[in-house]
């Protein structure tokens, strides 16, 4: 529970310079799509800010969410966690298990009541379900979620399983799956949908957070619009292939290896809203698309 200290000050705790502190600052205004002008504004604001405590939780997934967070690249996952927030429970990065981990859990709801943000990633069974399809040491994960959003000051459900409900509730949806916003009503409840999310999507939205004290601007699906605000098809580099009619017709023709674009292929994505196109992936090396792949539209509801 280390939040008590700015940023700054965790900042020079960890060797971090005055310079890359603002490389920091100016990636974060970069993906805000923010001017550069308003680095030295945002710099200021993390001066001052205590780090917030985050509790994350998992549920019904494949981990691949929290793996996508491990390949942030700006900020990284350890100045996420070492600078930025202060992690106090999430199953597959901390070290605590069994008692050790439930009772952090409890000590950080104590000690941040109403301040803390809650990230869940995974969807759980609803009401009506058995709940005994997913639990955590002994609780189903509709207890674990309800009590800890109680004392939340927001919730964030990442990934499109949390979001809406994801592979889990696909059809015939053994185990009775919901998302989150179906569950809570009593607290705001941002959704950073993907399968999995753009690690600098989640990261961003969490320094955003700390910015600004609050949440960002959303649309229609409580998706943040600085990052799901234009579809795949608006940013995607093959685009204007699209507007002179030049498409591939199979995954090895002269038009694939010419990079042409991949709608008859199946790409979904001109009604598929995600920053892929120009965050990418990999420390921003590539993303699926580049790599000769339709968009599959994991950002949408089913
Ligand atoms: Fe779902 Fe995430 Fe896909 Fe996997 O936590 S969005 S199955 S990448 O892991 O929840």
């Amino acid at each position: 529970m280390a939040n008590q200290k700015t940023l700054s000050e965790s900042l020079r705790e960890h060797g971090v310079t005055r310079r890359g502190f603002l490389k920091f600052c100016a990636a974060t205004a970069s993906m805000m799509a923010l001017p550069p002008s308003m680095t030295s504004a945002i710099a200021a604001a993390l001066e001052q800010a205590r780090r917030p405590s985050v509790i994350w939780l998992s549920f019904q997934e494949c981990t691949g969410c929290t793996e996508s967070l491990t390949r942030s690249h700006s900020p990284t996952v350890e100045n996420l966690i070492l600078d930025v927030i202060s992690l106090d429970y999430h199953h597959t990065l901390q070290a605590a298990s069994g008692d050790a981990a439930e009772a952090a859990r409890m000590q950080a709801m104590e000690e941040n009541h109403g301040n803390y943000l809650v990230v869940v990633d995974g969807s759980l069974p609803g009401p009506g379900a058995n709940m005994g399809y997913s639990t955590i040491a002994g609780h189903s994960n509709y207890d674990i979620l309800m009590e800890t959003v109680e004392g939340a000051a927001a919730v964030v459900a990442v990934g499109t399983c949390a979001a809406f409900g994801g592979l889990p509730q696909a059809h015939p949806n053994p185990t009775g799956a919901v998302a989150v916003q179906d569950l809570v009503s009593d607290k705001p409840v941002v959704n950073v949908p993907g399968c999995p999310p753009v690690p600098m999507v989640i990261s961003g939205l969490l320094a955003h957070y700390l910015t600004f004290g609050g949440l960002p601007e959303l649309d229609g699906y409580n998706r943040p619009l600085a990052f799901f605000g234009q579809s795949i098809h608006d940013r995607c580099y093959r685009r204007p292939f699209y507007d002179k009619g030049l498409f591939a017709a199979t995954f090895d023709d002269e038009g694939a290896k010419k990079g042409w674009c991949l709608y008859r292929l199946g790409c979904k994505g001109p009604s598929t809203y995600n920053a892929c196109a120009t965050m990418r992936w990999n420390a921003g090396t590539s993303w699926p698309i580049e790599s000769g792949h339709p968009c599959l539209g994991c950002s949408e509801p089913s």
